[in-house]
């Protein structure tokens, strides 16, 4: 395979309701769509990075040039024996794995169309039909508007809570939501709001037997995090700080988490993706398919990487119609009635592209041959 072209396309795409974590609130999204193109065929990657460099240090504006001045360039024209060799011909750029993972995973997404298979397929996949869903919720102006909207989620049949804290908004938070919801699976993502000082005051969390807490410190410590989870009941699943599978090898030998949220932009790719999961999988990790606010075509890519054997928890890739009034692709991300997302059997990531939509909601492109 010879990639001819690059094709970036960034797309503006308002939220149904604000996003809020510890490091900002979201209202709409820019994001930037990868398209690929070798032999006639298209595959499609779309970059996860946010609006600002406040999750980690990529945002919109960065990805676009080191996608198009440093990961297309050593790509393009190149003999690819598989997507595999995507990774290593862009490794030597530190850190920015989210603009390399968006061309990376439409490479993936490209050669498995090409084989006329499933993506899901095409990454060694498959472990179960159905994806099992929870959802993502920020932090809402008052807990009674916390309360109606996880009600409005269960209802829907999401199978696990997942509630964003920060200081002034966590104990006493959690609490009311355990009062209301005993039985429920619920969790907290802190975003790397806290720092060891707090571990007193984050032990308290222990009483509410919450499945895990999410990257409570720093988005760039493993140390840190080693020490609070000898100190907590409560299983740490570490996000922000684990960019590679050597990062998960490490915080795994320190004892620094349970359990693993794997995004497939933040570790680069489907490649390291599954580097990561099999390294998981080998210590008795489990590991669950974080979200970043994707559109259409990163959400498809979700549902397929979350078809690997080790990702028993559910994630926080749900239906489209939770972020868009209108998805790019078609038809849009969907749950069944039991907070599942099943898996589709077309070539590639498995849904159509909405051409006409994306052409509409294009604020720039950029073709690199
Ligand atoms: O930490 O998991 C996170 C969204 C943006 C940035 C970071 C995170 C999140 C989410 C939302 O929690 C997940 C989603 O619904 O896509
Ligand atoms: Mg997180």
């Amino acid at each position: 395979m010879k990639l001819e072209k690059v094709i970036l396309r960034q797309i503006r795409m308002p939220l149904v309701h604000f996003f809020e974590t510890s490091f900002g609130r979201t209202t709409a999204r820019d994001i930037i769509l990868v398209e690929v193109l070798a032999g006639g065929v298209s595959g499609w990657g779309e970059v996860t990075a946010g609006e600002n460099p406040f999750y980690n240090e990529e945002w919109t504006a960065s990805a676009w040039l080191i996608l198009r001045d440093y990961v297309a360039p050593p790509v393009l024209g190149r003999n690819l024996e598989s997507a595999q060799d995507v990774a290593p011909l862009v490794a030597h750029i530190r850190g920015h794995q989210m603009a390399r993972g968006g061309l990376e995973a439409a490479v993936w997404d490209l050669e498995a169309r090409q084989a006329g298979r499933p993506l899901w397929q095409h990454i060694g996949g498959g472990a179960r039909r159905e994806i099992p869903c929870g959802v993502s919720i920020g932090i809402q102006d008052s807990v009674p508007q916390l309360l109606d909207k996880i009600e409005r989620e269960l209802a829907e049949g999401y199978q696990r809570i997942k509630i964003k804290i920060k200081p002034g908004w966590d104990v006493d938070v959690v609490r009311q939501v355990r009062e209301r919801f005993p039985g429920i699976k619920l969790m907290a993502d802190a975003n790397s709001a806290y720092t060891l000082a707090d571990a007193e005051h984050l032990r308290r969390l222990d009483d509410f037997y919450l499945m895990m807490i999410e990257q409570p410190l720093s988005h760039d410590d493993i140390i840190d995090h080693a020490q609070l989870q000898s100190r907590l009941q409560t299983p740490i699943c570490l996000d922000e700080c684990i960019r590679s599978a050597h990062h998960a090898e490490q915080a795994i030998r320190l004892r620094a988490c349970g359990i693993i949220n794997i995004k497939l932009g933040r570790v680069g790719g489907f490649r390291e993706a599954r580097r990561l999961h099999d390294v998981a999988q080998a210590a008795g990790i489990p590991v669950w398919c974080g979200g970043m606010l994707e559109a259409g075509v990163g959400r498809a890519h979700n549902v397929a990487l979350a078809t690997l054997p080790n990702f028993v928890l559910p994630g926080d890739v749900s239906a489209s119609k939770r972020y868009w009034a209108r998805d790019i692709i078609s038809p849009p991300v969907e749950t069944t009635a039991q907070g599942t997302i099943a898996v589709r059997d077309e070539p590639g990531f498995g849904y159509e592209l909405d051409h006409e939509f994306i052409r509409r909601i294009t604020v720039r492109e950029e073709s690199i041959a």
